[in-house]
């Protein structure tokens, strides 16, 4: 409920009042009490998607303007539309198309920023984390966990193209973030591949492996074969009506979030499906790895294929029909909100 409007000589006065104790650095709260606790999350970003067809082209032509090694990555940052000139797709969370040709290196550094990285498009990649490099396939969820060395390069013939997702306006805000350069550009490998899957991922860890509670897993690649698997070996009986078949990555020493920052998620839409609307407080980014279908967030709706990417805002609601059978990859800051007794869903 509003009250009614003072009488003007009242507004003179409470404006000469306001302007008197702002010279104090002082301003009333009662002026901005709605704005600061909204009924309901008022997100600034938008609903927005990238139609990877139609932007593949844009980000090949960057590996002809500057070298990997140049850029030190070379990245496309998505930007939400609603909030150009701030590097992220949603308030906490930034979002890249990061491009690497063949014969490539992108340096060796590491920062206290989290990252992850869904493979797209091409073969041959490899990424490196503290000293183990990891092949990039299609639909990889590979994550650098904050302040780990990474470097990647193309050992292959094709331009690799993957996504980045990284929780830099989370540090931004926290005024937390560190970085540095490593002297050498390429990480020696200290453990062959599979060393961190075989000794993490099998449903065993070592004998004296206790990890701290908010550590991010040692198993920095979720092959995205495995997800497959486990994506097709629960798509018997009903789906989920507001989700579908929908699996969320976790650290398999701990259950949590593979990442303190950033929760991931795979999910699951038999072909003709269509999911109840749904809406939850974490901001999230999604990316169509199989299939294809429309997409509706809150009043806006879009047609979707494989390798777009679309970004749901806070609390806005969401619903996806699959026209053929459709794997989506998708990432948000719900392992922030749920520690900080924040994170709320409702299913409509
Ligand atoms: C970064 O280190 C990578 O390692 C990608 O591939 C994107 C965006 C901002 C800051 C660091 C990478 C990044 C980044």
């Amino acid at each position: 409920m509003h009250a009614a409007k003072p009488p003007p000589d009242a507004q003179r006065e409470r404006a000469d009042y306001y302007a008197r104790i702002g010279k104090q650095h002082m301003t009333p709260l009662w002026e901005v009490l709605g704005a600061l606790v909204p009924p309901q999350p008022r997100p600034l970003a938008q609903a927005a998607l990238w139609r990877y067809a139609e932007l593949r082209d844009s980000v090949l032509e960057a590996g002809r303007l500057i070298s990997a090694e140049e850029a030190e990555r070379r990245v496309l940052i998505l930007e939400n539309p609603a909030l150009r000139g701030q590097s992220c797709i949603t308030n906490t969370l930034y979002a890249g198309l990061q491009l690497i040709l063949p014969g490539e290196v992108a340096p060796a550094h590491r920062h206290t920023q989290s990252a992850l990285r869904l493979v797209l498009d091409g073969a041959g990649a490899y990424t490196a984390v503290d000293g183990e490099r990891t092949t990039m396939r299609r639909g990889d969820f590979i994550i650098t966990p904050a302040w780990t060395w990474h470097d990647h390069g193309n050992l292959g013939s094709e331009p690799v193209v993957w996504l980045d997702g990284l929780d830099i306006p989370i540090v931004r805000f926290l005024d937390a973030g560190f970085a540095e350069k490593s002297e050498a550009q390429t990480q020696q490998p200290l453990r062959p591949e599979g060393d961190a899957l075989a000794r993490y991922g099998s449903n065993m860890v070592p004998v004296d492996y206790h990890p701290a509670v908010a550590e991010p897993t040692r198993v920095f690649v979720y092959p995205f074969e495995t997800t497959q698997a486990a994506l097709l070996g629960i798509a018997h009986g009903a789906p989920d009506p507001h989700h579908g078949f929908k699996l969320r990555y976790v650290n398999p020493a701990t259950g949590a979030s593979p990442m303190p920052t950033i929760g991931a998620f795979a999910q699951r839409l038999p072909a003709g499906f269509e999911t109840r609307a749904v809406r939850s407080t974490d901001g999230t980014v999604v990316v169509c790895l199989e299939g294809g279908g429309e997409v509706r967030v809150g009043d806006r709706d879009w047609r979707f294929q494989e390798n777009d990417v679309f970004v749901v805002p806070s609390w806005q609601a969401l619903q996806l029909r699959a026209d053929r059978d459709s794997v989506l990859f998708s990432f948000s800051d719900r392992p922030v909100q749920q520690a900080l007794g924040l994170w709320r869903e409702a299913r409509l």
